[in-house]
């Protein structure tokens, strides 16, 4: 079941679930311990197309109500975004998974930096954090150390945000090196009912080199910020989600525009009229063909 649908652009990459992030092709080496490349400096070509896919969420190790208590490692991964490359990244928990936890809960997370010979933090960026628990560039986690991030979610914090890395000097390239995740706070009374559930989108840019991996940054990248050449959404190039429209009218509480799978739309009345608009032309035309898609991405 979706609903809502947030956006979260951000620098680092999003591994839609474990199909995404592949393991080392040891097929692929050759006698002198080297990896096999395509013979080609041509571009890498993403695949694009295919059925978005859900990101997946950090699972809640406590039983206890109103606390959201779990484990987050930074570590080297390997994704294959193209067919055949495999591309060095860092990654949390190996598929960067949401964390998604509710206003008034207490959040409790251990972490773990994985990464070799170099610090970093987990920065909550946007969420109203404790200085001391959000991962400032003077408070890093040796590599190799670990230390527990925790803080209370105060009422009026529900909305999507991201974490990511904060070490001084190290920020972008661990961020464009794939370490990013979106934090979903949800408000404490929900409006929506729950069964619509919620789909993200997390957009990230990707530059990839012919043999698969991430150029460093240029002069130019560092002067005015780095812009890679794909733009992913939940890790994938161009996905499709099929938006089948349907209207549903409440007088009482406003209009909500939605799917099969749920609302992608919702409306306060104020001076619409709920019936009126659904029985506008537009939406009574996606009606007539309830099976056509509607990307969720064309790009840039
Ligand atoms: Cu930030």
């Amino acid at each position: 079941m979706q609903r809502r649908t947030f956006l979260a652009s951000l620098g680092g990459l999003a591994a839609a679930g474990p199909a995404i992030a592949q393991e080392h092709d040891m097929g692929g080496m050759n006698g002198h311990g080297n990896h096999a490349v395509p013979p080609t400096n041509a571009n890498p070509v993403l695949p694009e197309g295919h059925p978005l896919k859900e990101l997946p969420r950090l699972s809640n190790q406590s039983a206890a109500p109103g606390v959201f208590k779990a484990k987050l490692a930074a570590e080297p991964g390997t994704m294959r975004f193209a067919e055949g490359l495999d591309t060095p990244v860092l990654l949390y928990n190996g598929t960067n998974p949401v964390i998604e936890a509710r206003e008034g809960d207490k959040v409790e997370i251990s972490f773990k930096n994985g990464i070799p010979g170099e610090p970093t933090t987990v920065h909550w960026h946007g969420m109203p954090v404790p200085a001391d628990q959000d991962g400032n560039p003077m408070d890093p986690v040796a590599s190799g150390g670990d230390r527990i991030y925790a803080f209370d979610l105060p009422e009026g914090s529900a909305a999507p945000y991201w974490f990511h890395p904060h070490p001084h000097g190290l920020t972008a390239e661990q961020v464009y090196r794939g370490l990013a995740g979106v934090f979903l706070v949800k408000p404490k009374d929900d409006p929506i009912p729950s069964e619509y559930g919620d789909t993200i989108l997390m957009l990230t840019d990707l530059r990839i080199a012919a043999d698969g991996t991430m150029p460093e940054s240029t002069m130019a990248d560092l002067m005015n910020g780095r812009v890679g050449d794909h733009v992913l959404v939940n890790g994938q190039k161009n996905p499709t989600m099929v938006v089948a429209v349907r209207c549903v009218a409440d007088r009482a509480n406003g209009i909500a525009f939605g799917n099969r799978r749920g609302l992608v739309h919702w409306r306060r009345q104020q001076h619409l009229h709920a019936d009126r608009l659904c029985g506008a032309g537009w939406l009574s035309r996606q009606e007539r063909h309830p099976d056509r898609g509607v990307r969720a991405s064309e790009g840039r």
